[in-house]
């Protein structure tokens, strides 16, 4: 007999759980198993209520319980667990059903998987899902890669349990075949990296530069929230700030360990990068950061290094300097999110994705960490042009950029005088600066590599390759 349940969930610790608790709040029969039968038991124990869950003890039970085509969305540790999980599964499948992955895969994994279950008939949709265990519960951002025809099956039940923009659009639309979904929340996690990386070191400017105390940087932090700031990120840094230690009285943030960590998709998608040849300079300044600050040895040895101490502006021109950080924030973080489109274009050009970049932006307006309302501006941008080559070739964001760059000029600067320092702004600034440059050094670098391994160059007055002896001075061309 035909099961009944829509959709079935394996794997129910925290995030399995919410997302079984959203899809049966929102009215599907969900059909539940996990590993240890204790935590389906615990989840019909207390959640029971909220909707229509069938438990299931086994595989053979779980999957007999969904109705046809199947959809089994897999919620448990990413890497070989998923794996075991697709092994025990796929042989009590038949064509046409569909197994989600809606762990942190790497999707490189994903496309490995999914070329081998399509093999066999079955449509493996990697699956982002971005909001952690609250937003699992009550509307994540999803981002589905896999084939057009499962998510025609199974996009309006994920549209359904998403979360909405401000606009009621839903944060979830087909992201492309294959691993396209894991990877584009791969960046989004590349990216939000980036974003609290930048708001770090504006704490540490207005900090140190402009002297506040954290209580009043929290205040900065809510004014620039009600402006083009305005962002989950910006909003949650406040609320961090204004956070007092109950047991010693003092800012929460000065009594927790200056060292973060992180869980490695900010990693990947520099690694990824690299191999692409895509300059994200912004989110990788924010993976050493955080590797920086957990080197608590070296930090040690560091101390002793002469520096200048950090002088508080005077109170006038702290003011000032604080208005130019937020000019500097907003400048650096359109650089970081210009660098991520430029990977995803990358992507699509070497994975065969065609990737809607405004339509992906759209989606990370709720749900999920980086929900900004900048995010409709990006969208904007690619409506106007879906070919932008990139972000900052639009229109309003290149004045954005304009107007902001004496400003973030003057915070790069200052830091370096103060000895602050600021890893991501300096490097979104010299991005920028490398971007509008009408030369580059690149020039100098393909002489000496001319010089020490002939390495060749192209001239800018002939086509053709060249090679100089340098010991006779003498330049030829070369047959390529
Ligand atoms: P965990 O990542 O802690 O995984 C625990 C689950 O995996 C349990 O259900 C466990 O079963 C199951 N499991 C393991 Br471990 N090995 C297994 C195996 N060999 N066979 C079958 N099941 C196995 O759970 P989580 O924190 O809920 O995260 C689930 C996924 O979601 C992960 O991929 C994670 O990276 C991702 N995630 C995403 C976000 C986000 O914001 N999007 C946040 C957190 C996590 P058991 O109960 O029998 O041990």
């Amino acid at each position: 007999m035909a099961g009944t349940a829509q959709i079935g969930v394996t794997g129910l610790a925290v995030m399995g759980r919410n997302l079984a608790r959203n899809f049966a709040r929102n009215g599907y029969t969900v059909a539940l198993h996990n590993r240890t039968a204790s935590r389906t038991r615990d989840l019909v124990e207390q959640f029971g209520h909220e909707g229509t869950f069938v438990p299931a003890e086994t595989a053979e039970e779980f999957v007999a319980a969904l109705e046809r085509p199947r959809r089994l969305v897999v919620m448990v540790k990413a890497g070989a667990a998923t794996d075991a999980v697709i092994d025990e599964f796929a042989p009590l499948l038949e064509p046409g059903d569909m197994i989600i992955d809606g762990g942190n895969a790497h999707f490189a994994d994903t496309r490995r998987r999914e070329a081998a279950l399509r093999e066999r008939g079955l449509h493996f949709v990697g699956t982002g899902i971005s909001g952690g265990e609250e937003g699992a519960l009550n509307g994540p951002s999803i981002m589905p890669g896999g084939s057009e025809e499962a998510y025609e099956s199974l996009g309006p039940m994920l549209e359904t349990i998403s979360a909405k923009a401000a606009d009621g659009t839903p944060c979830c639309t087909h992201i492309g075949a294959d691993g396209a979904g894991h990877f584009v929340k791969m960046v989004h996690n590349g990216i939000e990296y980036a974003d609290m990386q930048l708001i770090a070191e504006a704490y540490d400017l207005l900090r140190h530069g402009a002297g506040y105390e954290p209580a009043r940087i929290a205040e900065v932090f809510r004014g620039w929230n009600a402006g083009r700031l305005d962002s989950y990120l910006i909003e949650i840094t406040a609320e961090v700030l204004a956070h007092v230690d109950a047991a010693t009285g003092q800012p929460l943030v000065d009594v927790i360990l200056d060292q973060a960590e992180q869980k490695g998709t900010g990693r990947w998608t520099v690694q990824i990068a690299l191999d692409l040849g895509v300059p994200v300079s912004g989110i990788a300044e924010a993976v050493f950061a955080r590797s920086l600050s957990g080197h608590a040895d070296l930090r040690a040895v560091g101390r002793g290094l002469a520096g200048p101490t950090p002088v508080a502006l005077p109170a006038d021109e702290a003011e000032r300097f604080a208005s130019q950080v937020e000019e500097a924030l907003y400048a650096s973080k359109v650089v970081s999110y210009t660098q991520g489109f430029h990977q995803l274009q990358a992507a699509g050009a070497e994975y065969g994705w065609t990737l809607d970049l405004g339509a992906i932006a759209g989606i990370w307006r709720g749900g999920c960490i980086i929900r900004a309302a900048f995010l409709d501006r990006i969208t904007a941008a690619y409506a106007k042009d879906a070919a932008l080559p990139s972000l900052l070739a639009d229109e309003q964001f290149a004045g954005e950029l304009g107007a902001a760059q004496d400003a973030w000029r003057t915070v790069v600067a200052t830091a370096a005088r103060l000895g602050i320092p600021v890893p991501g702004f300096a490097t979104a600034l010299s991005y920028y600066d490398a971007l509008r440059a009408p030369r580059l050094p690149a020039a100098l670098t393909q002489g000496q590599r001319d010089f020490f391994g002939a390495h060749t160059y192209h001239r800018v007055d002939r086509d053709g390759v060249f090679h100089t002896t340098w010991s006779e001075d003498r330049s030829e061309e070369q047959q390529s």
